[in-house]
């Protein structure tokens, strides 16, 4: 297989994304599960950027998730939550890449309840949003900014969440390439978790997919405008009886919570995609390294210095800086 070019184009520009990232690890009031525990995880550390697919709830699909842990993390209703995103999963979260710098944006938590979080099937429904953090225009600063900056991200489980077993789904989104869609990097993983003591919250839900689209001003983004004005995506939080809290800073307060109904316009966007990358893929270049990424990996893109062949599969260009190894 040929292997995409712009990497000429590509040498001029500074490496804008060599870290991808996985929500590896969590602490409940301080004290880690452990890492890898209470999570299931990708073993790559590639975004979802198509959210219209199945794999926006809980991440697989490109990134397959094949580290299933078999426990379920006890969270009292009101705990504090720090969430560890690390490059890869041997990275180190004290000292090591936790994301690259330039992938800054929002950090989101959703939580739906399930029966037994250790074996139940992801849910597409009965998601409900507990924190988020976009851009803070008063300090500059992006919720992914003060994740690197303190190398893992606090929030904290409102007191009124009704106890028992949710998937607990934590989401960073990565702007640096979202001015068309797809191109917003979409990170997230999630936690199985027993919520105790609690209130009897009975929250209005979203489906993933279905809770963002394409169009979204939050997913449709141009990060590099002045002076920066950012709505997150999804619904607004849930509070507990009025006194909130849960949501940290934001610029501009986003749309109402929306259901959508998303069959036709996931329909129209995947053709639309899949256009492009018949189109692009085709250009192709001679020469590069060794048996190539795997299906689904990384093979190009502004910084990336990988592999540019595919040993599976066709690199195609999803955006300037990220091509990719599909069927
Ligand atoms: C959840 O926590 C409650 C309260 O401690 C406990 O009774 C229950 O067994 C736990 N359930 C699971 C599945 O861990
Ligand atoms: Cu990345």
């Amino acid at each position: 297989m040929k292997g995409v070019v712009r990497v000429a184009a590509a040498a001029a520009l500074t490496s804008l994304v060599a870290g991808h990232s996985i929500f590896a690890e969590f602490e409940v009031n301080g004290v880690s599960a452990g890492k890898e525990n209470g999570l299931r995880l990708p073993t790559y550390d590639g975004p979802i950027e198509d959210v219209t697919i199945s794999a926006v709830a809980c991440n697989g699909g490109p990134n397959p998730l094949v580290k299933f842990s078999p426990n379920v993390i006890d969270v009292p209703a009101g705990a504090e939550i720090t969430a560890r995103w690390i490059h890869t999963l041997d990275t180190d979260w004290r000292t090591g890449l936790i994301i690259d710098s330039s992938h800054k944006g929002p950090i989101m938590v959703y939580l739906s309840k399930v029966d037994n979080a250790a074996t139940a099937a992801i849910p597409s429904g009965g998601w409900f949003k507990i924190h988020e953090e976009g851009y803070d225009s008063s300090t500059g600063l992006w919720a992914v900014d003060r994740l690197i900056a303190d190398r893992g991200y606090k929030f904290k489980i409102p007191t009124c969440v009704a106890p028992g077993n949710y998937l607990m789904r934590v989401e960073l989104i990565a702007l640096h390439a979202a001015g068309n869609y797809p191109g917003a990097q979409l990170y997230m993983e999630c936690a199985q978790i027993n919520i105790t003591g609690g209130g009897s919250l009975s929250p209005a839900t979203v489906n993933f997919p279905g809770a963002y689209a394409g169009t979204d001003p939050g997913i449709k983004f141009n990060l590099y405008t002045s002076p920066i004005s950012y709505t997150i995506p999804g619904p607004r939080p849930v509070t507990c009886g009025g006194s909130t809290g849960t949501t940290t800073t934001r610029t501009t307060t986003g749309a109402a919570t929306t259901t959508r109904t998303s069959t036709t316009l996931s329909t129209t966007t995947r053709t639309t995609t899949t256009t492009t990358r018949t189109t692009t893929a085709a250009t192709t270049t001679t020469g590069s390294s060794s048996g190539g990424a795997a299906l689904w990996g990384q093979c190009g893109g502004i910084g990336w210095t990988g592999p540019t062949t595919c040993a599976s599969g066709t690199c195609s260009v999803n955006n300037a800086y990220y091509s990719q190894c599909i069927p």
